[in-house]
């Protein structure tokens, strides 16, 4: 069985929208196994988004994702990892189709509500990282 990990960035957590995100990974078949609330600090941020250090937007990001509570989920399933990055969207809202996480509830980034894993070695990583 794959295990991803996802955050709710803070954002979505001020709109109210924990239930709503958490519920479309269930709903889809997945299950929950690991879940908690908890801000990342600006150094943890430096090394979750260490591979945009360069980019002229990584201090809007670290912003970010820093601004508030977060919640952190190790979500389980076949194909946990691919199924979640379809769920949430393309990483730009613009892009995101309707009926994605990101299609449905965010205009712009850096503030597309969620974070999920891309591979096994960045969901083994950021797993060992959050939990
Ligand atoms: P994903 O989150 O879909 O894996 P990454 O890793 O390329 O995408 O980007 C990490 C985060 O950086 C995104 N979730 C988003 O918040 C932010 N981001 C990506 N591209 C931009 C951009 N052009 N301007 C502002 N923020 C961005």
């Amino acid at each position: 069985m794959e295990q991803t990990f996802i955050i709710i960035k803070p954002e979505a957590v001020k709109r109210g929208l924990i239930g709503e995100i958490l519920g479309r990974f269930e709903r889809k078949g997945l299950r929950i196994t690991r879940l908690k609330m908890d801000t990342i600090s600006e150094d943890v941020a430096r090394v979750h988004y260490g591979h945009h250090a360069d980019k002229p937007f990584f201090s809007g990001l670290l912003k970010a994702i820093t601004a508030g509570p977060v919640v952190m989920a190790i979500i389980e399933g076949p194909n946990a990892i691919a199924h979640v990055r379809n769920l949430i969207g393309a990483t730009n809202p613009l892009e995101a189709a309707p009926g994605t996480i990101r299609g449905d509830f965010a205009v712009e980034n850096p503030y597309n509500m969620v974070h999920a894993s891309d591979a096994p070695e960045t969901a083994k990583a950021e797993i060992e990282r959050f939990f």
